[in-house]
């Protein structure tokens, strides 16, 4: 079972922000921002490619909601999903990153030459 699965299940600790019948939002273990809240569905799905277009509108009416919650509408926020191993997906279970709280930096992302590709 995937450690998200666990998370679930209750097997392992969380520290929950908000959840409904087919979603949760807990803080990442590791934040890399003021605010940083996985959200991820309650049925196991790898990463975004297995995501139905149904399950996404339902996830974005989720999230919508949670970022009133955090009361982060105005001041903004970042929504990233990693996929694969390109991008850098560790936990194999669809999730969001939300991060918050200050402003971001456009980080940097690889030691390819993006220019490689123009
Ligand atoms: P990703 O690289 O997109 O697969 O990011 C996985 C994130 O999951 C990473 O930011 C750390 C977080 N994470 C991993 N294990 C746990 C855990 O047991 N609890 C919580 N709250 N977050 C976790």
């Amino acid at each position: 079972m995937c450690i998200f699965c666990k998370i679930l299940n209750k097997e392992i600790p969380s520290n929950p922000i908000s959840e409904d019948d087919k979603f949760l939002s807990f803080h990442d273990i590791n934040p890399k921002a003021p605010i940083h809240v996985l959200i991820i569905p309650k049925i196991h799905i790898d990463s975004f490619n297995d995501v139905s277009p149904q399950m996404m509108a339902d996830m974005t009416a989720f999230i919508q909601k949670l970022v009133e919650k955090l009361g982060i509408k105005e001041d903004g926020y970042r929504l990233i999903t990693n996929i694969g191993e390109h991008g850098a997906q560790e936990v194999k279970h669809l999730h969001f990153h939300l991060l918050a709280g200050s402003r971001l930096k456009w980080g940097h992302f690889t030691d390819a030459d993006p220019k490689n590709n123009l």
